[in-house]
């Protein structure tokens, strides 16, 4: 009997113990601050119809698209924000058409304080701004000055603010100045809208894409050419102020850095968050005998460039007209992906085979546009 009631008793003590566990550990969680972020990868998709950029978001390709957090309190690190204070958060897809990526940019501000001036550089924490930051090889790194001492590369990636002034209730801004160290990169967004609805303002714009050979005398020479599975760095970030005070009120993020690297992203991009762009590579009609599962081409309408990738090497890729007349014709090397500039087509419908050493083919279709 004794041993019975100390067991009881031991039971008792472990399930008392289990509770106040488990009450502890709901306690943690319900105190802790949310925190969502930007996606661990962001997955970009490509679209066959870019959005108009007029600051609404009801184009069907951002259906195509997640949202993501802007939300992290880089400045004042950590701190609770208020929700009229402010909430933001962003959508990005990609052109292959346009060679373009696109965003969406949704932020609540309570007091809006437009920074649009031509030339603007200085002051940064005196105006409400959008941040893109993008590193496109995804080097991480610094990108401030040149050393060659160091190997360091002011292009190594790019920090855009976006300055831009606020409209009248229900109205658009189309102008805008991109602001980085060492120079303007105003023209690194091709299109750009800020509408305000309330206290809510939306961003849509498009950017261009350079690698970091970037040379301000000649930008389209370093322009990539955006492909599928390509992964870059990249997160988004809002300056708040509210005030008109000389002193920035808060600076939100799309991922999570550490205090000390709360504000980091300017200078040096390890902490930029990772973004990777995908194709459908089937939308539209390429279809046909497919010996290949792997085989991809894309995009289908193409427009200036047809990407072609296969899991098989040796393999020839050729080109027809609807007549079945060979127009052209190419190796497929070690890297198993083909880039086939399309200037030489006229627009129209085209037949591709892939064929490979021991003649086995793939038969398909594409639209040139
Ligand atoms: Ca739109
Ligand atoms: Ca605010
Ligand atoms: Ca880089
Ligand atoms: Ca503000």
């Amino acid at each position: 009997m004794f041993f019975n009631i100390y067991t009881m008793n031991t039971v008792n003590n472990t399930l008392q113990n289990l509770f106040s566990f488990l009450l502890l550990v709901t306690t943690i969680f319900i105190s802790s601050p949310v925190f969502s972020t930007q996606d661990d990868t962001v997955r970009v998709n490509d679209v066959a119809t870019p959005p108009v950029i007029d600051g609404k978001g009801d184009d069907g390709c951002w259906n195509d698209a997640t949202w993501q957090s802007i939300d992290q309190v880089w400045i004042n690190y950590g701190e609770a924000i208020e929700a009229n204070d402010y909430s933001g958060r962003y959508k990005i897809i990609w052109s292959s058409k346009e060679n373009l990526l696109y965003f969406l940019v949704e932020i609540t501000d309570d007091v809006a304080i437009g920074g649009f001036i031509d030339g603007q550089t200085a002051d940064v924490y005196n105006y409400d701004i959008v941040e893109v930051f993008i590193d496109e090889n995804r080097s991480g790194g610094p990108h401030i000055f040149d050393n060659a001492g160091t190997g360091e590369n002011a292009e190594n990636a790019f920090s855009y603010h976006i300055y831009a002034d606020f409209p009248p209730e229900g109205e658009v801004t189309s102008t805008w100045w991109v602001g980085d160290i060492p120079m303007p990169y105003t023209n690194h967004i091709a299109d750009f809208a800020l509408r305000k609805t309330g206290n809510l303002y939306t961003r849509e714009f498009s950017l261009k894409v350079y690698d970091d050979t970037y040379d301000n005398s000649n930008p389209e020479a370093s322009r990539i050419i955006l492909t599928k599975d390509k992964i870059m760095g990249l997160s988004l970030a809002y300056c708040d102020n509210d005030e008109d005070d000389g002193l920035r009120d808060n600076f939100f993020g799309s991922v999570w850095v550490t205090a000390e690297n709360y504000n980091n992203h300017w200078m040096n991009a390890d902490d930029y968050g990772v973004v990777k762009l995908y194709s459908d590579p089937f939308t539209g009609i390429f279809t046909g005998n497919q010996r290949f599962p792997s085989m991809e081409v894309y995009p289908n309408p193409a427009s200036e460039y047809l990407y072609v990738r296969t899991n098989k090497e040796a393999d020839r890729f050729v080109i027809l007209d609807i007549n079945g007349k060979v127009i052209s014709a190419y190796t497929i090397g070690e890297e198993m992906v083909l880039c086939i500039p399309l200037a030489f087509l006229d627009n129209g419908l085209y037949y591709a085979k892939l064929i490979d050493n021991s003649n086995l083919i793939s038969v398909g279709k594409f639209v040139k546009h």
